[in-house]
This record gives structure tokens, C-alpha cells and sequence, in this order.
């Protein structure tokens, strides 16, 4: 067995254990409550599933495994740049452990032996419009490449349950390993003519993807390396992980479940913001005419924006209540690697002039920027700047939490979801009892 797997094995057998144990002793044990709102209002902050690979707080951001993203600079390998390599957070996040440099190199190897993407998935992609939307692309590449689902083959055959997490563990690895490559081509043949560029096997994931998608230089690389691995997970209510996870938790194998996942990062309010945000700026530059605006300028583009009826995006989110760390981080790298930009110092006025206008309009609980806000004018400036692909990109690192979490959760032998959905002549009956009965309620 690989030492990945092993690891693995042994975590998740210690915490089957201590969960059977806690189920038994405690599980009638109240930990929330569900208001009216919250049944009306996307469910936000109820207590419902269990998720380990991370978990988010409203006021210090994202702790994979309880690091936060500057300790992940600090403790994750880095290989031959500065940027931490994603192939270390997939380690940590899957076995919870900071992986050594070796750790990391094994696994950036397992990646490239695993990843030939097989022929049909490049013809079916071939047989796409040309202006097919690379997320629509991206999510039928994904699940072109279900035909090689062990899990799928192995269930089939008559898995036995105990090793569902094995062959899930095989189809994270395998698919994970795959992406770069699905990702590059369907960037290579939407912008530049299909032409399309080999991978390079001495380089790690990320930079061998920044490789394929045909932009060279080592600050691309370092970039992508920490794109990659700051995308990755964001516990597991947000739509793109609890789509993941909803699909999987029917037993569809781990390429049917992160197409779940894609199609849910596909929507504006989530991972196509990033795609947004930067047509939203160039918009507003063009509109003004000038890519040096003065923050009065932009001021009254924002108030125009939202006098249309439509959101900022970039800013707001569900649960984080300060500027995102994922934005903070990226702010950091561009402040450290790019020197003058003038779209990067477009954002950098953005995150000045609209938090107040946003904190004044009175409804939005969260004032500030995303991590959606930042990544396009750093892309734009390395000249990836067909925004279109961003939540590709974005998509490629999102695979590595969400499927991390995907082999936990076949470990634990967690149940298929299924909450209680009620009409809102059911909620206005029990409101009318509650009241006959007494009840009182604020
Ligand atoms: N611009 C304008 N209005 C905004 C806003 C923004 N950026 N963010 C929130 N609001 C508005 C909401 O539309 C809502 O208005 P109504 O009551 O009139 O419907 C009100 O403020 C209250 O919303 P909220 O409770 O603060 O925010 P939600 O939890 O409902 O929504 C969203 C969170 C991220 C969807 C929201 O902030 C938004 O639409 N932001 C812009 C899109 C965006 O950047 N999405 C990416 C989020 C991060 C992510 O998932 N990345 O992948």
C-alpha cells in the first residue's frame, strides 16, 4: 500500500472509532438550533454535517487542519520556490499531518504517473463549440473521465463496504492528477488555437500546470503554486464543497460528485465572481476611459453598479465578517512580486472605496473583499487575461479539498444526506399551533 494511503488508513480506523464512540455516549446531544430565517434564508450557520479538512471562522478566515494561511507559507515545503506547493496542503488536509519535503515529492510523482488523461475525453472536448464556456468544458471533461472510476468498476463487482474509502482514495489521486492537463488543453484550445503544449514531468503540479497553460517565467509558477493551494478548500457549507458533497453522499463516485461541486462554482455567487469581478473592472475603466481612475471616479461607478440593481463582485460573503485572507494573501504576493501594475493598483483602490459604500447601505453583512477579488488582476498581469477561464483555475484547486474530504467521508461510512424540507403552508400551521399552545417567540 502506498504511504499516503496507509497514513490515511490508520487516521480514519482511529476516528471511526472515536465517532462510534461519541455517536454512542452522546448522540442525542443537542448542538443547534434552526430559526425561521434560517429555514427561508440558505440555511446559513446551521450545524449539520461534519467536515475535517478545514473549517472557517467569520472573523480569522480559513485554518486548513487549524493552520491558517500565513503558518501554511511558513510550514508547507515550497520545492524550488517561495510559494507553498499544493501537493503539501492535499497531504495535510488528507492525514492532517505538515508533510517533510520528501512527503511532498513523492506525491507530486504519484501525480504524474497518474495523470494521462484518457484519449476520449480530448475528443469529446474536441467536439465542443469553440465557445463553449471553459466551465461547461472543464465539468464534462470531468465527467467524460468517469468511465475510468475504480470506485464505479469496483462497486460494480461487489465492493465490499468497508473499502469504499480505498477506491475513493484511487479516484481522488487519479482525477486530482488529471486536472492540470484537462485544464490546460481546454485553455489551449478555446484562446490559442489548439495549440496545445506537453506536459513537463520534472515540474511539481502547479508549476507544470502554469507550464501547459503556456506561461513560462518562475513568478507565474509561484503564483499558480499559491493560487492553487489557497483556492483548495473552505469547509464544507459553501456550494461548490456541500454540492461535492451531497453528490457523493449517494455513492456516485468521486468524478460525478466533483462535477456536482463544478457546476455549483459555476454560479456568479460563488466561484464564476472571479470571472466577474475583473469584466466589472475593465468595464468601469472603459467607461471612464482612463486605467488610472481616482477613487471619486470609482466611487460613482460602484454607486451606478448598485443602482442597477446588480452586486459588487468580489465583495460580501456568507460567514467571513473582515477582508478575506485568500485576498490578503494574494495582495501580499502581488506587493512582493509585481512592482507596477496598473490593473493591480485599480483593486488595490477598489478595496479602499468600497467597503464604506457597501457598510452604508445597511443590509450587507460583510462589507469587504473576497477571495475572488484579487486573483484576476494578478492573472491579467502574467497576461493570462482571458478572464472566461478563471473559475478553471479555480476549480482545479477547489478538487483538492473537496476530494480530500470525499475519501473522509467514505471512511467514516457517512449516510447519504437527506434534511427535511417543508412548504410554507406546513410553517404557517405550526406558527398558528405554537401560538394556540402558549409558545412564545421573538
Ligand atoms: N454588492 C451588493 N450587494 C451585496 C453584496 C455586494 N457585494 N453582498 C451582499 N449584498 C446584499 C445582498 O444581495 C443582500 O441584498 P438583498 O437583501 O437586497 O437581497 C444583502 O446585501 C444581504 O446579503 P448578505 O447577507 O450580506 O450576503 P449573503 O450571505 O446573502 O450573500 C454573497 C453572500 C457572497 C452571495 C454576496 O455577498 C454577494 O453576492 N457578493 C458578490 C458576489 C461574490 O463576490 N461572490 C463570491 C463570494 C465568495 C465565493 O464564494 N467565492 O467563490
Amino acid at each position: 500500500m502506498d504511504p499516503l494511503k496507509e497514513k490515511f488508513q490508520e487516521k480514519a480506523s482511529a476516528l471511526k472509532t472515536e465517532i462510534k464512540a461519541l455517536l454512542k455516549e452522546q448522540g442525542s446531544t443537542v448542538v443547534d438550533e434552526v430559526t425561521l430565517k434560517q429555514v427561508f434564508g440558505g440555511m446559513r450557520g446551521v450545524k449539520s454535517m461534519v467536515w475535517e479538512t478545514s473549517q472557517l471562522d467569520a472573523i480569522e478566515g480559513i485554518r486548513f487542519r487549524g493552520y491558517s494561511i500565513p503558518q501554511l507559507r511558513e510550514l508547507l515545503p515550497t520545492g524550488n520556490g517561495k510559494e507553498p506547493l499544493p501537493e503539501g496542503l492535499f497531504w495535510l488536509m488528507l492525514v492532517g499531518e505538515v508533510p517533510t519535503a520528501e512527503q511532498v515529492k513523492w506525491l507530486t510523482d504519484q501525480w504524474i504517473s497518474r495523470s494521462m488523461v484518457p484519449d476520449h475525453t480530448f475528443k469529446v472536448l474536441d467536439a465542443l463549440p469553440i465557445d463553449t464556456h471553459p466551465m461547461t468544458q472543464f465539468n464534462i471533461a470531468i465527467t467524460s473521465m468517469q468511465t475510468s472510476s475504480v470506485f464505479s468498476r469496483r462497486y460494480a463487482e461487489g465492493l465490499n463496504k468497508s473499502e469504499y474509502w480505498d477506491a475513493t482514495y484511487e479516484d481522488a489521486m487519479n482525477l486530482i492528477a488529471r486536472l492540470p492537463r484537462v485544464a490546460a488543453y481546454i485553455y489551449r484550445r478555446t484562446y490559442h488555437k489548439g495549440h496545445h503544449i506537453q506536459p513537463d514531468i520534472s515540474l511539481d503540479w502547479g508549476a507544470n500546470f502554469a507550464h501547459m497553460l503556456g506561461i513560462e517565467g518562475s513568478d507565474f509558477k509561484s503564483f499558480m503554486r499559491l493560487y492553487l493551494t489557497i483556492h483548495a478548500d473552505h469547509e464544507g457549507g459553501n456550494a461548490s464543497a456541500h454540492a461535492t458533497h451531497l453528490v457523493g453522499s449517494t455513492l456516485s463516485d468521486a468524478y460525478y460528485s466533483l462535477s456536482g461541486g463544478m457546476s455549483a462554482l459555476a454560479g456568479p455567487l460563488h466561484g464564476l465572481a472571479n470571472q466577474e469581478v475583473i469584466k466589472w473592472v475593465f468595464r468601469m475603466l472603459d467607461t471612464l476611459g482612463t486605467r488610472r481612475p481616482t477613487k471619486d471616479q470609482i466611487a460613482d461607478y460602484v454607486n451606478s453598479t448598485l443602482a442597477s440593481g446588480q452586486v459588487i463582485p468580489g465583495y460580501g460573503h456568507a460567514v467571513l465578517r473582515q477582508p478575506d485572507p485568500r485576498f490578503i494573501a494574494q495582495k501580499r504576493f502581488a506587493e512582493e512580486y509585481i512592482l507596477d501594475s496598473e490593473v493591480v493598483n485599480v483593486i488595490w483602490k477598489c478595496f479602499e472605496v468600497i467597503p464604506p459604500i457597501l457598510k452604508g447601505l445597511g443590509k450587507v453583512k460583510n462589507p469587504w473583499p473576497n477571495v475572488d477579488a484579487h486573483s484576476g488582476a494578478i492573472l491579467v498581469h502574467y497576461g493570462l487575461s482571458e478572464y472566461s477561464f478563471y473559475t478553471v483555475l479555480f476549480g482545479v484547486s477547489r478538487a483538492l479539498g473537496v476530494l480530500s474530504q470525499l475519501c473522509w467521508s467514505r471512511a467514516m461510512g457517512f449516510p447519504l444526506e437527506r434534511p427535511k424540507s417543508v412548504t410554507t403552508e406546513w410553517i404557517t400551521e405550526f406558527l398558528e399551533k405554537q401560538k394556540e399552545s402558549g409558545v412564545v417567540n421573538n
